[in-house]
């Protein structure tokens, strides 16, 4: 089967995109995920998203982790979907509405001198309640600071879902943490019934946070777009912010806003096509 596809980038999170608005989602997406995703024998991603037509909205949206689970919110992703869409000509509109595991977001086309260079997404409220994230053990609270135990070691957790769940630990300088031990160890806590993604936080001043993330099922990338949102939502929560902020991650950097008119979050930032190509599947050694 031959599969066409466009990869692009966001700050370095980088994703496969595939119009499937005519053929629907396969039946062996995790299995095809996997191996699309797989950076020495696929085209290598942190993610495989679907343009996929809506009944609710201007377009569907579906993302897939790198280990085949299905993510119900990309934020990087998004800022890409939505340049594909409108760069590709499958809409006219400047901002439109897509259907997500996270509701309906709103993204809309930044343009410089006539030339769209990145994406504003109204990326909805965030969730705050413990059971919805979900968080075990907190009932409907609010989880602000808690303490949280990872591999022996006390850590203060602030727990967000943007539509994704989010657990947000500010630290002193985030290239002293060791990423590859704590992050799966955070990403599988009893506290987490569906995983984590995990955001390690460090305040610059109160408006510039420095973050590094360790991603559920994808583990460390380059940058999370929700992470991003989740990060200053909770820099709020804990009075070392203020409501917009921009974020520096590994590979780029993101504009949030936190809307007190709305309680909407509002994430800008790049999104860049790489190339495309047609995908060989099952042809691999
Ligand atoms: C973190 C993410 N890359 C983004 O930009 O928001 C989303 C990917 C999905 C994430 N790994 C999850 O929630 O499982």
């Amino acid at each position: 089967m031959s599969l066409a596809f466009t990869k692009w980038q966001g700050c370095g999170n980088d994703f496969v995109l595939v119009d499937a608005r005519k053929g629907g989602i396969p039946a062996n997406v995790a299995e095809l995920s996997r191996s699309v995703c797989d950076r020495h024998y696929g085209i290598g991603a942190d993610g495989l998203i679907y343009v996929l037509s809506s009944s609710a909205a201007d377009f569907c949206m579906r993302i897939f982790n790198a280990d085949g689970s299905e993510a119900e919110m990309c934020g990087n992703g998004i800022r890409c979907f939505a340049r594909l869409v409108y760069d590709e000509g499958m809409t006219e509109k400047e901002s439109f509405s897509v259907e997500t595991g996270a509701g309906i977001l709103i993204p809309r086309i930044v343009k410089e001198n006539g030339k769209p260079v990145g994406v504003e997404v109204d990326m909805g409220e965030p969730v705050l309640e413990a059971n919805r994230i979900p968080v075990e053990g907190f009932g409907e609270e609010r989880v602000i600071a808690k303490e949280i135990e990872v591999l022996g070691k006390k850590y203060q957790a602030t727990c967000v879902s943007m539509g994704n769940p989010h657990c947000v630990v500010f630290v002193g300088d985030v290239d002293d943490v060791e990423m590859d031990k704590v992050g799966p160890a955070f990403e599988r806590h009893k506290w987490f019934p569906k995983r984590t993604n995990t955001e390690f936080v460090a305040v610059r001043d109160r408006e510039h946070l420095r973050m590094r993330v360790w991603e559920r099922g994808a583990a460390v990338t380059l940058a999370c777009g929700t992470g991003a949102c989740a990060s200053l939502t909770a820099a709020v929560l804990n009075g070392r912010a203020e409501r917009r902020a921009e974020v520096e991650l590994d590979g780029g950097r993101l504009t949030i806003e936190w809307s007190e008119k709305n309680n909407h979050i509002y994430m800008t930032g790049p999104a860049e096509k790489v190339f495309s190509g047609v995908y060989e599947e099952g042809e691999q050694c």
